[in-house]
């Protein structure tokens, strides 16, 4: 019996290294160049890419969602709305410099992505303020949003819960450069 489990020992480690490198192998000539932002979700002319909800401070029912719209049309495209089945209540929030200079949250009635241009809701920007969460989040929850744009389009996708919402596009996609 010990000699059985000795053998099987690694088997079982090679089985992820092998589906490991099938995936790769799949994969390859898709991920040369860097790989293009993957769409969750998409509705006629915006491709929805990179959710994520920042998990909320112990005992708080408050936070922020970020994704990534990218308008693939040639008329600017307004997302006006966002609820979530999880939640009370979520609206669109952008950080604004106020008359004193200092940045603060408002509220926003839409959010106007241009023709061909790519919008990120990111830390210290636009983004999905979600209130009266209904229950605990920990890391790798998925909170369900359904996002309505113009004209009644309304799409439903999931944000994967996450300790650190950064990440590589605010930092690297320089919106303007994909404007045409
Ligand atoms: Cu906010």
């Amino acid at each position: 019996m010990r000699l059985c489990s000795r053998r099987s020992l690694p088997a079982f480690l090679a089985a992820p290294l092998l589906v490991g490198l099938t995936l790769f192998a799949g994969c390859g000539q898709a991920a040369t160049p860097p790989a293009p932002l993957a769409p969750v979700a998409k509705v006629s002319g915006v491709d929805i890419s990179e959710p994520r909800l920042r998990l909320p401070p112990n005992g708080r029912d408050v936070t922020a969602g970020y994704l990534t719209l990218t308008n693939t049309s040639d008329k600017p495209q307004k997302l006006v709305a966002a609820t979530s089945p999880n939640a009370q209540r979520v609206e669109l929030h952008a950080h604004l410099k106020g008359p004193d200079g200092m940045a603060q949250m408002r509220q926003v009635k839409e959010v106007v992505i241009p023709a061909r241009s790519t919008v990120v809701l990111a830390p210290g920007g636009l983004h999905l303020m979600v209130f009266g969460l209904r229950a605990p989040l920990k890391v790798g929850d998925q909170v369900p949003v359904e996002l309505t744009f113009e004209p009644k389009q309304i799409v439903r996708f999931n944000l994967p819960v996450v300790t650190n919402p950064k990440n590589g596009s605010e930092e690297t996609m320089n919106t303007s450069e994909h404007q045409h």
